[in-house]
């Protein structure tokens, strides 16, 4: 690492210390890898978070950014673009709801969401005017904007950032009783939730909760609202981590990987009663649905079903879990591995001498990225191209790594 340190300075010197990264400065990426300022390479297992689940600097995603770059970028909706009619068309028939409203960010993506949800209780459940309530649960991560922190249970999200949005409550996830008894409360206009919370640590839920909650929440006219930001896009093995349950969302929440991670793209999609429910003028964004967003989202869709990125993201991920499963018998202080298709983890037994950090600051040496959430908890998440050669490369990584810290 050694050239890192003048631009790991420069950060120290010049911008907020809102992060604590591993120690790595990063130039160039293509597919699963990635190389440092000094030529070195990584395999990347966190696919910044979900969002190159195409790997990185796809080419045919970058043609079409190139190629509309070069053409018009942004018109604001002040005006229409010659691409957002196509977009939306492409995409609500590519999930199979009516209507897309595009944003940019993940957390817009929510805070549209939860807009909607709003508007629908008052004006098509009747809900009485501002008694409008929404039920999170626990653990989850949309984002960092004040209604998004506002449903948090992590004090690092929650620290000295109050007062709170109303019209919150938050229930334990994976306890449909708790659900039951919140939704008695009439106001309850929608159910907003992660199919399986990513920042919590890749909690899966029980087999049937996000069926019974849906069925629950149909059952009092509340809206299930999905937050498939990380877990969409093929990241579980199948396009949405809802699919596992045959569960079609109300409103579904898209981001990240919706553009391969090329630029900010998230979109909100629901049904014509729910999406018209907004009237012109009153919700919007200076780059929501513009031409250049349109043109890189609909190719990143393209690749990821005509590369059949999500059949891969099934097959490594089996391999990878059933690898990890070798190394959990071989090294007592990995306690659990979970996960679905390339969206996994490894809990760690955390001692004075073996810690998340510390063996991912190994991987790192040995030429993998990860990285730890809420302490002990190592999330394994490679771009969905990742090719067998490349995971039995990555498991010996990690086993080298691991093997640092055995007793
Ligand atoms: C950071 C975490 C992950 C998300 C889900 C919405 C959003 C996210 C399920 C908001 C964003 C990002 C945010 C980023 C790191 C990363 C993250 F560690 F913060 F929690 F992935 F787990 N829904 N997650 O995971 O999307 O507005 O960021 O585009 O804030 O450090 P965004």
């Amino acid at each position: 690492m050694k050239n890192s340190k003048k631009y790991i300075d420069l950060e120290d010197q010049f911008g907020a210390h809102n992060y604590h990264p591993i120690p790595v400065v990063l130039e160039k990426g293509l597919g699963a890898e990635v190389w440092d300022v000094d030529g070195k390479k990584y395999f990347d297992f966190l696919s910044a978070y979900s969002a190159v689940n195409q790997g990185h600097c796809h080419p045919k995603i970058i043609k079409a950014l190139v190629d509309q770059a070069q053409k018009l970028t942004l018109t604001s909706r002040a005006f229409h673009n010659n691409l957002l009619g196509d977009y939306e068309k492409f995409i609500t028939e590519y999930f199979g709801y009516d209507r897309v409203l595009p944003m940019n960010t993940g957390v817009e993506g929510g805070e549209t969401a939860i807009k909607l949800c709003r508007k629908w209780a008052y004006k098509i459940k009747k809900v009485p005017n501002n008694q409008a309530k929404i039920i999170f649960v626990e653990g989850n991560f949309w984002g960092r904007t004040l209604a998004a922190i506002s449903s948090s249970t992590d004090p690092s999200s929650t620290t000295d950032f109050g007062p709170f949005m109303p019209g919150y409550q938050i229930i334990p996830y994976d306890d449909i009783p708790a659900l039951e008894k919140a939704l008695e409360d009439p106001h309850v206009a929608g159910f907003m939730l992660e199919p399986i919370q990513g920042e919590a640590g890749v909690k899966i839920p029980k087999d049937g909760y996000l069926k019974k909650a849906y069925d629950l929440c149909k059952a009092k006219n509340v809206l299930f609202i999905a937050d498939e930001v990380q877990t969409g896009i093929g990241r579980t093995g199948k396009l949405l981590a809802c699919d596992y349950e045959n569960v079609k969302p109300d409103i579904l929440i898209l981001g990240k990987a919706l553009s391969g991670g090329v630029l900010p793209v998230s979109c909100v999609l629901t049904s014509h009663e729910i999406m018209l429910t907004i009237k012109p003028g009153e919700h919007g964004s200076t780059f929501g649905g513009n031409p250049l967003a349109c043109a890189v989202a609909m190719e990143a869709l393209n690749v990821l079903k005509n590369e059949k990125m999500i059949e891969n993201a099934i097959e490594m991920g089996e391999l990878l879990r059933s690898e990890l499963n070798k190394l959990k018998l071989k090294y007592d202080f990995v306690e659990i591995v979970r996960g679905r298709g390339l969206l996994n983890a490894i809990v760690i037994k955390e001692s004075d001498k073996i810690n998340a950090w510390d063996i991912c600051m190994e991987f790192a040496k040995n030429g993998l990225l990860a990285k730890p959430t809420h302490g002990n908890i190592i999330r394994f998440a490679p771009p969905l191209v990742l090719n067998q050669t490349q995971l039995l490369e990555s498991i010996a990584i990690i086993e080298k790594s691991l093997s640092k810290f055995a007793s």
